[in-house]
């Protein structure tokens, strides 16, 4: 069964006529992205705004009229993935890279959901190493200063240079264990100069679609 396909499409279900809608980046809203593609050609009429060059390709690609995020006076919906969701609905996101943009658009949303199979779900977030987004000016200071908040930080590498961000900057992975509360982590890192964002979404999800034990569509 592909629980990517099931919770991606389900959540196309939740975009009306008219909406402003956020999409996300990643290889489960792929299938929202693609299942809107399919009801905009049937006469469904909203705008898509990215949250990455990759889904903007990929909106394109499919047909979504596309908007500037700066143009945005609201957005009705946001749907994207997650790497991690614990059962408050704390998030860990930025494996793909895109975790600024992606947290910019779910901040002005006016609901957010996020499509995740079941292995996401977790009871406890940390599993999944944290991504921070930062500066490349003095990375290894700031570095330094996240390594000092109790972790591992790595700078996340790809093709065997530093990964760079669509906004230019780069990413360290930081392993933190097991993360018990997420809250007063995500306000200290991005209070260290050099950090721009970090990969922990608190309180910011509406609605998580998954899968659950018995292979049925949830939606929590
Ligand atoms: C995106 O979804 C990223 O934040 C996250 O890394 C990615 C993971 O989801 P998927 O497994 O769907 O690719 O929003």
């Amino acid at each position: 069964m592909n629980e990517k396909l099931l919770v991606g499409e389900k959540a196309a279900e939740y975009v009306k006529d008219g909406m402003v809608v956020g999409l996300g980046t990643g290889s489960t809203v792929y299938y929202t992205i693609q299942k809107l593609g399919e009801r905009v050609a049937a006469g469904l009429s909203i705008v898509g705004i990215p949250t990455s060059i990759q889904t903007e390709e990929l909106a394109k690609k499919v047909g979504i009229p596309l908007m500037p995020f700066e143009e945005a006076e609201t957005i009705h919906l946001a749907i994207d993935g997650a790497d991690e969701a614990d059962p408050e609905s704390n998030l860990i996101k930025g494996g793909g890279g895109a975790l600024l943009r992606e947290k910019m658009i779910a901040y002005l949303a006016k609901q957010f959901i996020v499509v995740a199979d079941s292995k996401k779900m977790v009871e406890t977030l940390g599993a999944f190493k944290l991504p921070v987004e930062i500066i490349q000016f003095g990375y290894k200071v700031t570095q330094r200063h996240i390594e000092k908040l109790g972790c591992t930080a790595i700078l996340r590498v790809k093709d065997g240079k530093p990964y760079v961000t669509d906004n230019g900057n780069y990413i360290l992975d930081c392993d933190f264990g097991d993360i018990k509360d997420p809250q007063p982590l995500e306000l200290k890192m991005n209070m260290i100069p050099g950090v721009v964002e970090n990969g922990l979404f608190v309180g910011m999800a509406d609605r998580i679609i998954t899968v659950n034990q018995n292979g049925d569509v949830e939606d929590q």
